[in-house]
């Protein structure tokens, strides 16, 4: 069983040597254990670092490409590299490099794919108030879209099997950790939690740069992909909601209008009429919307299959590569 630890790293060459050195170098049920930092355009020693202090990996952005894409480049390079779990933490020591193995076990042992840090946001001291709300309050939101029980849902402390991260497609730009325990729920992968210790904060966070800022682009994800998975759902609602009110109106024009006080209610039947087509013209998008997800499922099932045969192809390849440095 080969595990690969992923760093994403901006800027990180003060806190990266701590956070390796804290790694664990052996776990119990894992037989190789490899480290992958991606750097996304740092502009600071970072890349020296991480190869002075014993790197196996490095992936090195041109430019600053944002979290969720290092995240993804990460999960694509681990198993290419042939990773049986990918770990995924953070390059400000936040997280305990010993906490590894806790995080790691219900995939050996075959009981999870998807498995989340939980950082028991309330205990950690030097969060704000808002911040413990914040995160609490997040955490239910994604929690009651996701089907899943995930009490820490912004935790970048994460192990993936190889199964979960070939099914993973992040696509929000801003963060991969509620996009993608949002798509291991609704994909049904086994996600589970393991309770973890956080670190002495080593500096300021650069994602949570202010509050509405951060509740803005959280809320947005949640609800995009939200959307993505229940479109017929979320339309059927909303416009049964609004197609609802519009009859209420026209059932109150007819009662007048048999009672014998039709005239003079013009006005409601214009806005029942209205707000009718409105409510059905959204159950519509949503028909769509839902014809339109089922194309997804199918491409996303495609590019699984897709990306299991490049995966074969360059085992076979890398192999070649041995077999002729052999000779
Ligand atoms: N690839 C990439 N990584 C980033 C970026 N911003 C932060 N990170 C990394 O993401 C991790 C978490 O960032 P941090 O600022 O500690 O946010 P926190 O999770 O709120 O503490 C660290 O390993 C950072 O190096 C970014 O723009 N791109
Ligand atoms: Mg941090």
């Amino acid at each position: 069983m080969k595990l690969i630890i992923q760093i994403p790293c901006l800027n990180e060459e003060q806190t990266l040597p701590v956070t390796l050195k804290d790694l664990p170098k052996e776990i119990e049920g894992v037989d190789i254990i490899e480290t992958l930092v991606i750097d996304d355009g740092s502009t600071d020693n970072t890349i020296e670092t991480a190869r002075n202090n014993g790197v196996n990996h490095i992936i090195k952005f041109t430019n600053n490409k944002g979290l969720a894409e290092a995240f993804m480049a990460g999960l694509d390079a681990s198993l290419k590299l042939g990773a049986d779990i990918v770990v995924n933490t953070d390059g400000d020591n936040q997280y305990n490099g010993e906490d590894i193995e806790k995080l790691v076990q219900p995939i050996v042992l075959g009981e999870a794919d998807f498995v989340v840090g939980d950082r028991q946001v309330n205990r950690i001291d030097h969060f704000s108030g808002t911040k413990k709300k914040l995160q609490v309050l997040g955490s239910w939101v994604v929690k009651q879209v996701s089907n899943t029980d995930v009490p820490d849902a912004t935790s970048g402390f994460r192990a993936i099997s190889r199964e979960a991260a070939l099914k993973m497609n992040v696509i929000t730009k801003f963060s991969y950790t509620l996009e993608t325990i949002i798509q291991a729920g609704k994909k049904n992968l086994a996600v589970s939690h393991v309770p973890v210790s956080t670190q002495e904060k080593l500096r300021e966070s650069r994602l949570f740069k202010s509050i509405p800022s951060y509740i803005k682009r959280s809320m947005l994800t949640i609800f995009r992909i939200y959307l993505m998975y229940e479109p017929l759902k979320t339309f059927l609602r909303i416009g049964g909601i609004v197609f609802g009110s519009g009859m209420l109106i026209s059932g109150r024009f007819l009662y007048f209008w048999m009672t014998g006080n039709g005239g003079g209610h013009i006005q409601s039947l214009i806005l029942s009429a209205v707000l009718m087509m409105i409510g059905f013209q959204v159950i519509m998008i949503g028909l769509v919307a839902d014809l339109i997800g089922g194309n997804r499922r199918l491409i996303e099932d495609a590019l699984y299959r897709v990306k299991k045969i490049e995966l074969n192809q360059h085992k076979g390849t890398n192999g070649k590569h041995k077999q002729n440095k052999q000779k």
